[in-house]
């Protein structure tokens, strides 16, 4: 596919400010264009060290990250914030409030400071926090810092975005420390005592401390680091720390987590698999080369034995299509039949001879063509041959020296090509007929003899007002095609 273009981009990736503040505004709305930048920034990602910072309300965090803001740019880094304020029902309210507490060095030119609202987000907040953090990271943002509230479910998910996740304790709240051990605390890999200017901290440090040895295993490398964020102590050794982990982890895993698909997204795949139905009358309406070539762009994805991609295709538009077929047809009247395989078996039988009838039935039913009636049915026939005067006509073929199995991968191919082309409002019609003439094929596209030809397609835009539109072939239920074994 061509590389997907939004004119923020490239100010983006210059780490131009309001090419930022403008594309972390279209992730977070879901606003026009959010899918471009989403893709466009897609392979700039990982090189940012995320570090999540989670705790309860007051704990002190926003505090922390504006002293954090300070140690690191001491140390020349390039600082994204994304703070989640779950108790602003807008973004306003939100930004004020953390441009207060982290107001010192929020106008740094090496620092880029953006609320959010946990509220009101259509495709749930840790999504939309994700992108947000990975415009952060391709305008070049080494260091992003997300700020949660630790509570609920939805901030350990926000916190599975960061490499490094810091849960923020403040001081003497013994039954908190209770409260948050149940989920937080299991995902912590740095515990702080902030406030440690205040008393208590030492105990609380101490009390964390027993709760890790307890858990021991996984959790004993999780260090215990007490702060004082309003006077800057500790927050050195804090950032030494979130290096360490990152250096020893690794920086980049909210990449690596599973997609989890949204209800859309499920219903829009199996939307575009479902209503593909082989097409057999097509408006004369033009299909550009772009979405053709978009088309197979997808397509190739598809699997294949050892990666071998035994496809190739031959996308024929205007005058080069219309050529090959007068050639097909033209043949097809002098029956020169030369199939190329085997596609059906020489004597029919049940279950399969009973379905073939029933499709041939309805489709001839549909088109006003008598049982028996010989001749339409060659005429009806006679229309592959023209793509059903399709606007555009793929002829695939194969090296024939490869085997079944390649075949197998080839049959991928083209089912991917038919749902892609569905889910662009394209219709198929896939074509074993034109293997009946390789020969012609082979002939006008010039195909050395090593090919074999596979198949045709056509593709375009189906006539809905056509008679054979109506044909709806069924299937048979999961019942009769399953057999199950070993599930609960
Ligand atoms: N004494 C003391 N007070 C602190 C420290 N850090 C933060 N505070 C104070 O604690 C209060 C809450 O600080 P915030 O940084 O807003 O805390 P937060 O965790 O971001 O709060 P929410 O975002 O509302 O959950 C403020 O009054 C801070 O001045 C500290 O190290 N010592
Ligand atoms: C590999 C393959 C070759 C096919 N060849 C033809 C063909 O040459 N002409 C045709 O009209 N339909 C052809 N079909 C379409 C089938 O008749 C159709 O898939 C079947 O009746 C089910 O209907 P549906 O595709 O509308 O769901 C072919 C289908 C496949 C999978
Ligand atoms: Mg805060």
């Amino acid at each position: 596919m061509n590389a997907p273009d939004h004119p923020l981009l490239a100010p983006l990736a210059a780490g131009d400010r309001r090419a930022v503040a403008r594309a972390i505004s279209s992730m977070e709305n879901a606003s026009a264009g959010w899918e471009a930048i989403a893709a466009g920034v897609a392979s700039r990602l990982g090189r940012a060290h995320v570090i999540g910072i989670t705790g309860a309300p007051g704990a002190g965090k926003s505090t922390l990250i504006n002293a954090l803001l300070g140690e690191l740019l001491g140390r020349g880094r390039r600082i994204g914030v994304v703070a989640v304020d779950p108790s602003s029902p807008m973004t306003g309210g939100a930004v004020l409030g953390d441009r207060v507490r982290m107001g010192s060095h929020g106008a740094h030119e090496r620092v880029f400071i953006r609320s959010i609202a946990s509220r009101g987000h259509l495709g749930g907040v840790s999504r939309s926090t994700r992108r947000i953090v990975d415009v952060l990271d391709a305008a070049g943002f080494d260091t992003v810092i997300v700020e949660t509230v630790g509570a609920g479910q939805s901030e350990v998910e926000i916190i599975e975005i960061a490499d490094t996740r810091v849960v923020v304790c403040p001081p003497g709240l013994g039954d908190d420390i209770q409260a948050i051990k149940a989920g937080i605390l299991e995902i912590a890999d740095l515990l702080v005592v902030n406030k440690a200017d205040l008393p208590g901290a030492e105990v609380t440090a101490r009390e964390l401390k027993e709760m890790l040895r307890l858990r021991a295993g996984s959790r004993a490398d999780v260090s215990v680091l007490k702060t004082s964020a309003t006077r800057g102590e500790g927050i050195a050794a804090l950032v030494d720390l979130a290096q360490a982990h990152a250096t020893a982890h690794g920086t980049g895993r909210r990449l690596s987590l599973r997609h989890q698909p949204t209800a859309d997204e499920v219903a829009a795949v199996d939307r575009a698999i479902v209503s593909r139905r082989s097409v057999r009358r097509f408006l004369p309406r033009v299909v550009a080369r772009e979405t053709v070539e978009q088309i197979l762009d997808v397509a190739r994805h598809a699997p294949s034995g050892t990666n071998t991609q035994p496809w190739r295709v031959h996308a024929l538009a205007g005058e080069a299509k219309d050529r090959l077929c007068r050639a097909a047809a033209a043949a097809y009247d002098s029956g020169e039949q030369a199939p190329e395989y085997r596609y059906y078996p020489a004597q029919w039988f049940e279950p399969y001879l009973g379905r073939r009838r029933s499709l041939g039935w309805s489709l001839y039913g549909l088109l006003g063509i008598g049982r028996g009636d010989k001749v339409a049915m060659q005429a009806q026939h006679r229309r592959n041959f023209l793509f059903f005067d399709a606007p555009v006509g793929l002829v695939f073929t194969i090296d024939r020296r490869l085997e079944r199995g390649s075949w197998l991968d080839y049959g991928m191919f083209l089912q991917n090509i038919m749902v892609a082309a569905r889910a662009r409002g394209l219709d198929t019609c896939p074509q074993a007929s034109w293997m009946e003439f390789p020969h012609v094929i082979a002939r006008v596209l010039g195909l050395p003899e090593s090919e074999a030809v596979v198949c045709g397609m056509a593709l375009g835009y189906a006539d809905p007002d056509a008679p054979e539109a109506r044909l709806a072939p069924t299937r048979e239920p999961v019942s009769a095609i399953a057999a199950w074994a070993g599930f609960e």
